[in-house]
């Protein structure tokens, strides 16, 4: 049922965990707005026949007398309320607020948002990201790594507009910006969070589905807003996932930024 009404509404491919609820959402308040849609359509042409001229020549001053209108309202009010509280604000406390425990071993990641690309950056082995203040911004060190930090031994260098993760396993990314608000969006997972200059913002997903899928920057930032989409989120098998990290050149070995 969802996968014929998400057809007819034209929802785009959803390869995350939590993204099937959001789906869902959006079907049943489409399914209210159809309904009020026929109701308010059904009633105009009620009231094309029941009002018009021919059969009323006098003006009624009294109106209406019946309170059918008011139990209508009644019924839409309680409708929106069952789909606010009973459907969004637990999906959001699930879907947004509770975030996977150490123990569900997510992936970590760092987006530093600019314009206009997504800068990504890998704690390495250890899980843990090197320390970064403004004071160590040089131009070799644009990010301000703290060098001596032992947490940044092993970072992967930055990387450009490219994301991997390994499917079926929750995903912690932590966001923030180099320059003006942007917003990390992932139609695929159904995600999409603001990076605000100053702020470091944590969002999390679980793919569950192998492919690459588009990062969107979701506000509009500047001249090159629109390139910000050539960003790429690859859901790779374990094996692969591996295999690519491998590959990946250390930070404190002086690896430039990757793009694959
Ligand atoms: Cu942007």
């Amino acid at each position: 049922m969802r996968d014929l009404f998400a057809k007819i509404l034209g929802l785009p491919v959803l390869a995350s965990e939590h993204g099937a609820k959001v789906d869902d959402l959006i079907i049943y308040v489409h399914y209210l707005m159809a309904a009020l849609f026929v109701g308010w359509i059904l009633y105009f042409i009620y009231a094309l026949i029941r009002f018009n001229r021919r059969a009323n020549p006098k003006a009624d001053y009294v109106g209406i007398r019946g309170h059918a209108s008011n139990y209508i309202e009644a019924v839409v009010a309680l409708v929106e309320i069952v789909l606010l509280v009973g459907f969004a604000v637990p999906l959001w406390a699930n879907a947004v607020d509770h975030f996977p425990k150490a123990d569900e071993h997510p992936t970590t990641i760092n987006v530093i948002a600019q314009q206009f690309a997504w800068n990504v950056f890998y704690p390495g082995p250890d899980g843990k990201f090197s320390k970064r203040a403004a004071q160590f911004v040089t131009q070799d060190n644009p990010w301000g790594f703290d060098k001596s930090d032992p947490d940044g031994k092993d970072d992967l260098a930055p990387m450009s507009n490219v994301i991997h993760v390994p499917v079926n396993k929750p995903v912690i990314i932590t966001l923030t910006s180099k320059d003006v608000i942007h917003s990390f969006k992932l139609i695929a997972m159904r995600v999409t969070q603001d990076a605000i200059p100053g702020m470091r913002i944590p969002l999390h997903f679980t793919p569950n589905k192998v492919g690459v899928y588009q990062i969107n920057c979701a506000q509009l930032c500047g001249n090159g807003h629109a390139g910000m989409a050539n960003g790429r989120l690859y859901v790779d098998t374990q094996e692969d996932y591996d295999a690519w990290l491998a590959k990946q050149p250390k930070q404190s070995a002086g690896g430039a930024a990757s793009f694959e």
